[in-house]
């Protein structure tokens, strides 16, 4: 059986999470930002560098289901007559595609498109929640706090894309409502892998201004079950 608790090591400091109290949180793990054609080719990126956080995110989600964890995803999209889309984000930069438009995933970013899906490797189980959220960060008009607060959560363990944009803003938002943020290093991934390990080191720095962060394989060391002593 699965320990009640278990201890995560983690920078600052290892930090012991009780199971019942936290939620496995995978942030936008969607086509849109994986695959070609989406959000996130459109605006100029390299998709591939996103490809490596979908191991260590399948491995912990995997414990996390067997542990009986709660587990949340979120999806970053728009509702398709653009209502919640505020113009300053369609209009800002020069993308091939705008929010909206049509491309070979359906239209970017909109919920109900192929784009907008998760990836079938990290895909939902029938039960298991999805915030769709219209801002980068997980909290901001959506039910998002009410969903934790309703289920007793106080932790989070936090995974996703991308480190700096949508993962930070949650952990962010998060930190300011309280909850204990442990960020999983290796199942986040962004389009700049300098701005990947400075969102890290700043989430981690000053003791732990915004939450901890850690490996997956530190996360499955910590879930594992233990033998049951005499
Ligand atoms: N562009 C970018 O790095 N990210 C986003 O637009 N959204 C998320 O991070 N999900």
């Amino acid at each position: 059986m699965t320990n009640p608790s278990g201890t995560v090591a983690a920078e600052p400091e290892p930090i012991t999470l009780d199971w019942s109290k936290t939620a496995l949180v995978i942030i936008d793990m969607q086509r849109d930002f994986m695959e070609p054609g989406g959000f996130g080719e459109t605006l100029g990126n390299d998709v591939s560098r996103l490809a490596r956080a979908v191991n260590p995110i399948a491995s912990v989600l995997s414990a996390a289901r067997d542990a009986g964890m709660l587990v949340i995803h979120t999806r970053e999209g728009h509702l398709p007559d653009l209502s919640d889309a505020p113009p300053a984000k369609v209009e800002r930069g020069a993308p091939s595609l705008r929010i909206g438009d049509p491309g070979p995933m359906g239209r970017i970013l909109i919920r109900g498109e192929a784009g907008h899906d998760i990836i079938p490797k990290l895909y939902p189980r029938r039960g298991e929640i999805v915030i769709d959220k219209p801002g980068k960060g997980a909290f901001y008009a959506t039910g998002f706090d009410d969903i934790l607060r309703k289920h007793g959560i106080e932790n989070l363990l936090v995974c996703g894309v991308t480190t700096e944009v949508c993962v930070n803003t949650t952990v962010r938002e998060a930190n300011d409502r309280g909850y204990r943020c442990v960020v999983i290093g290796d199942g986040c991934a962004s389009y700049f892998p300098e701005f990947h390990e400075m969102g890290l080191k700043m989430i981690k720095a000053q003791g732990g201004i915004f939450g901890w962060v850690t490996e997956s394989a530190a996360v499955l060391q910590a879930l594992k079950p233990q033998p049951n002593r005499p």
